[in-house]
């Protein structure tokens, strides 16, 4: 760990860092930085710099632990209503790519998990014309039967939200009800990124920015915690992320509801975005060191290996990040079908505290609202 002193007389005596010395000094004080000086940052500071300042934070947070989870996921559909052109996912009813589990098919997968000392599921997945809260509820109801002891975070606030206004009830009469089924928090899906021209590019017909900070807001008023999440690396601009993030720190300044933020980097295969390709790791890297100098209110910085890959997820480790997900298990498509290195994404526990280790940081299993489960 480097100490701020030693942190703060290289700054002072590097002339390369003097555009951002004001920034520092805020960071290393615990203040927060401005929208403007996150775009700063983004359009100019250097990976190692982003680094140093992002890892004394996480450090300052989080000490050197970097925690995991022992998690499958459920994803019970991929028909979707919406069209997303990221997205490589949802297919139409009619594609023999398209599946549909019953409630029986859910409850026999998540008895298969009965003996293996999973502490999370987590549900996720498109949003069926048919389905509704009730049905919702009942996913939740049976995982629970199965799994008494688990934790279910479960629906995007793009599936609560339409299942919600579709039993005309306000988002906190919703959220009450699938809290009484046994709902334990909400993913961060479905925000993307706020702005709203760039949602009519890339999701023009879904929830919009405004809606998905309102679930999720309704969702902590009702005592659910949930994750918040940014899509990059698409046709957005540096201001858009900033003004995202900045949209987000707001709200946990209200609720104190967000347990973390999971910067998804745009993976570009069998999607109708797949032109614009992906950016690069360095890219990567700089996104997560801002979002963990910019989040002053959010303790946790998740890099979510299935998306990112293992070898990057490490990288990670050094830039802000201090909880790289869970075992999975093979049971989520969202990224294989995008075209993320991991086709079948699975990692034991050995496997993520080894490369939790290889980065030099300490491996803590957590539960779900990051209590810990067990040191390794
Ligand atoms: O909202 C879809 C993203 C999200 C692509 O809360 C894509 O712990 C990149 O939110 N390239 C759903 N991203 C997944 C999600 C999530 C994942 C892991 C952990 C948590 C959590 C939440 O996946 C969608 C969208 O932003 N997505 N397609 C794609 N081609
Ligand atoms: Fe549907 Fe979600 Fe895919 Fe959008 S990202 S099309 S809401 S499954």
């Amino acid at each position: 760990m480097l100490n701020n002193d030693k942190i703060i007389s290289y700054i002072d005596n590097s002339k390369a860092l003097e555009p951002f010395r004001s920034i520092s000094k805020k960071v290393l004080n615990g203040s927060r930085i401005t929208v403007d000086e996150a775009i700063v940052l983004f359009e100019t500071a250097d990976l190692g710099y982003l680094g140093m300042l992002a890892n004394h934070v996480r450090e300052v947070k989080n000490g050197d632990n970097a925690y995991f989870n022992k998690n499958f996921h459920v994803e019970p559909t991929n028909t979707c209503i919406y069209n997303c052109k990221f997205c490589s996912y949802h297919k139409h009813s009619s594609d023999p790519e398209s599946w549909e589990m019953s409630l029986s098919e859910i409850a026999k997968l998540s008895e298969s998990y009965k003996d293996k000392d999973i502490t999370e599921v987590h549900v996720v997945g498109g949003v069926h014309p048919k389905w509704d809260i009730d049905y919702y509820g009942r996913i939740i109801q049976l995982i629970k039967k199965q799994l008494p002891n688990v934790h279910v975070k479960a629906f995007s606030a793009i599936e609560l939200e339409y299942v919600i206004k579709k039993a005309n009830l306000s988002y906190r009469e919703g959220m009450k009800i699938l809290k009484e089924y046994g709902l334990g928090s909400i993913p961060g899906g479905g925000a993307e990124i706020f702005d709203q021209e760039v949602r009519e590019k890339i999701c023009a017909d879904k929830a919009t920015g405004k809606q998905w900070l309102d679930v999720h807001e309704a969702s902590h008023l009702e005592g659910v915690p949930s994750n918040a999440t940014m899509l990059y690396g698409h046709i957005e601009s540096y201001k858009h992320r900033a003004q995202h993030m900045e949209a987000i720190r707001d709200l946990q300044d209200k609720t104190g509801g967000f347990n973390c933020f999971i910067p998804l980097k745009f993976r570009a295969q069998n999607n109708k975005l797949a032109y614009l390709g992906e950016v690069g790791t360095s890219e990567d890297l700089r996104n997560y060191a801002i979002s963990r100098i910019f989040f002053d209110n959010i303790q946790h910085l998740k890099a979510y290996w299935p998306m990112l890959g293992k070898q990057n997820t490490k990288l990670a480790l050094s830039f802000g990040v201090d909880d790289i997900d869970g075992t999975i298990d093979d049971t989520t498509k969202i990224y294989s079908m995008a075209g993320a290195e991991d086709q079948k994404p699975i990692m034991t526990v050995d496997m993520l505290c080894e490369i939790i280790r290889s980065a030099g940081r300490k491996p803590v299993e957590r539960d779900s609202l990051y209590r810990v489960v067990k040191e390794y």
